[in-house]
């Protein structure tokens, strides 16, 4: 299917007229008409997926409009339609994530979410990997997330748009969750516009501002979705304490560990949640 499809960084290209072209080509290229759940897997989620159900179509990123090739390559990059178990629903599993600080514009980094959204998905679940600020968070940790701060500096929305954000994180989805883990912690998400991580200095500033997570995605991408009028569920993999927080620096391999063995528990979490969505 070839079609013209407008630059998503032209400033006069309504980004919605993008979203709906991927859209169209997901629907043509996987011929699942319409998606009911999307989710997008962050830094330790790569796994996280298979479980969800049976996949029935790979597209790779680059292939549909607005979207980019992975900035490493080899690394996630694909969009992939899963059958849920019940065998009625589908998800829209979005393997390639733009973060701010790839610096192609905040368009960009939302229009994952859009598309999801032209594609007909009613809930958006997000995850990543990120830094936790409770000391007793130990890497391997999934905590809900139940609000943002924004520290980015921007919006993906323009112009006159005031949204609420008021239970952004739906209540309903972190109930959901809880069901299926009772013990799930909840904690606050900042986004920082990396790609540094912080200094202990601007943890201890978060940590004040109400934060209990920092990451570098997520809070932007929640806020496209609620635009969008998507339902949304933000999971956070704690991959480490952040800068300063314990007594001495983590090792990098304990951290990378740390994920792996979390992968299957995630795993089952995020299969478990989604196949109770309604
Ligand atoms: I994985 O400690 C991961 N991503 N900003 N800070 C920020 N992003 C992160 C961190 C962290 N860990």
């Amino acid at each position: 299917m070839t079609i013209d499809v407008p630059d998503l960084d032209d400033p006069s290209t309504d980004p919605f007229d993008v979203a709906r072209a991927a859209a169209a080509v997901i629907a043509d290229r996987t011929g699942v008409a319409r998606h009911d759940v999307a989710l997008v897997l962050g830094s330790g989620w790569g796994g996280a997926a298979d479980l969800l159900g049976e996949t029935v179509a790979e597209v790779p990123a680059a292939e549909v409009p607005g979207f980019l090739a992975p900035a490493v390559p080899g690394h996630g990059g694909t969009l992939r339609s899963v059958r849920l178990a019940d065998g009625a629903r589908h998800a829209l599993v979005l393997g390639a994530r733009t973060h701010l600080y790839e610096g192609r514009g905040v368009r960009r980094v939302v229009h994952g979410v859009r598309t999801a959204a032209a594609a007909g998905a009613r809930t958006l679940v997000l995850t990543n990997g990120c830094g936790g600020l409770d000391p007793s968070w130990r890497p391997g940790t999934a905590v809900l997330i139940r609000d943002h701060i924004n520290l980015t500096a921007t919006s993906p929305l323009e112009g006159a748009t005031f949204v609420d954000l008021t239970d952004l994180y739906a209540a309903r989805l972190r109930a959901i969750a809880h069901e299926v883990d009772p013990g799930l912690p909840e904690g606050v998400y900042a986004q920082f516009p990396g790609p540094h991580y912080e200094t202990p200095a601007e943890v201890a500033m978060a940590g004040r501002m109400g934060a209990d997570l920092v990451g570098m995605s997520t809070a932007l991408e929640a806020i496209a979705a609620r635009h969008a009028g998507l339902e949304v569920l933000g999971i956070s993999l704690v991959t480490n304490l952040a800068a300063g927080v314990g007594a001495e620096p983590l090792a990098h391999d304990e951290v990378i560990e740390a994920g792996r063995a979390a992968g299957p528990r995630i795993s089952r979490l995020l299969a478990d949640v989604v196949g109770r969505i309604g």
